[in-house]
């Protein structure tokens, strides 16, 4: 088989085994707040992704009803948390966030991720806010959770469980208010000192995604201009949070988000031997995962 003759990365942390009498609970809880009436489908590659990286639960939760009228028939896996249903159909943020709140303090999930899909706007900042003070777990923040800190990049910073960050260039210099440079000493510095201001484990995406925990930096290995497709960036979203989601004492936040970003890339690899590179769709790399994470398993 192809697949079997690739060595296992040797700098790349092995996921954590689950022992024999693991149950869900112990696979790991995910909580996803992605998707919007106009894009549905982030949250849903999201969900899909996350899924297939191991999930035990997994729960979407959305302010609209879009992404989630698709979820069932998408990921039938999946639990649902309407949160316009929570507000009694109320449209306005204070009541879809205070509907997100009590639906956190009823919860217990291992890993959260937010972001992909949710629109640049109030309703997004005044959740991720939420999120930083009130989601006491590994949170990640990708995409428009993102957005929403233009030049305060400061403002993601938190005590206790560990905040991740995935931006691109893009976003990336949004944050910063100045633009990244391109080369990978430039990347290096860009990412190294958003770890400083936000004191995040960053994730600095492109060809050679940069991965820091602002001691620790390294350029990712896997990967290729397949990945370069709308939709890429939310599958590396929920992958990572179903590995945040995996307890362990020997796993950190920086070894999970490693790891989901040379899965990611070797599933774009894998998906360009297949498919080619203008053939791959983000969709395609969620079959593909299965097979690139055997290799770090
Ligand atoms: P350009 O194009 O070169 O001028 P945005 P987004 C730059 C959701 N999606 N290197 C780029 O620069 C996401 O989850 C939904 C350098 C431009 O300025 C978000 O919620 C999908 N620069 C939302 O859409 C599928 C780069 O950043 C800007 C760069 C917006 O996310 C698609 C564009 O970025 C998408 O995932 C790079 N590698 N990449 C769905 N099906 O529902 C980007 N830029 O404005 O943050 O837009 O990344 O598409
Ligand atoms: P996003 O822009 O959020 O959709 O993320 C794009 C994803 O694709 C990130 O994980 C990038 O690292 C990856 N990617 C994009 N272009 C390339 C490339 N040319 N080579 C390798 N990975 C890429
Ligand atoms: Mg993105």
């Amino acid at each position: 088989m192809r697949e079997l003759s690739v060595p296992h990365p040797s700098r790349v942390p092995s996921l954590p085994r689950l022992h024999e009498d693991a149950h869900k609970g112990h696979a790991g809880r995910v909580l996803i707040l992605a998707g919007s009436a106009s894009m549905p489908g982030a949250a849903l590659l999201c969900a899909r992704a996350a899924s297939r990286g191991g999930a035990g639960l997994l729960t979407l939760a959305s302010f609209d009803r879009r992404p989630l009228d698709s979820l069932p028939a998408l990921v039938p896996e999946a639990l649902l948390l309407d949160l316009r249903a929570l507000a009694k159909g109320a449209r306005e943020t204070s009541a879809l966030v205070a509907a997100l709140r009590n639906a956190l303090e009823g919860r217990r999930d291992d890993a959260c991720a937010a972001g992909p899909g949710l629109g640049v706007n109030k309703r997004t900042r005044a959740a991720v806010e939420l999120l930083l003070e009130h989601f006491d777990g590994p949170l990640l923040l990708d995409a428009d959770a993102l957005g929403v800190f233009a030049g305060s990049p400061q403002s993601l910073r938190r005590e206790g469980a560990p905040v991740l960050i995935t931006p691109h260039p893009g976003e990336a210099a949004r944050l910063l208010g100045r633009e990244v440079p391109a080369d990978d000493e430039g990347r290096t510095r860009a990412a190294r000192e958003l770890a400083t201001l936000t004191g995040a484990v960053v994730a600095l995406k492109g060809a050679r995604t940069v991965v820091t925990d602002g001691e620790n930096a390294e350029l990712n290995t896997t990967g290729n201009p397949a990945l370069a497709t709308g939709g890429s960036g939310d599958v590396l979203t929920g992958l990572a949070a179903s590995y945040l989601a995996r307890r362990s004492p020997a796993w950190s936040a920086y070894d999970c988000l490693r790891a989901a970003v040379w899965v990611h890339g070797r599933a774009g690899d894998l998906s360009a031997a297949n498919r080619g590179e203008l053939g791959t769709v983000a969709s395609d790399l969620i079959g593909e995962l299965p097979d690139a994470q055997r290799r770090i398993e």
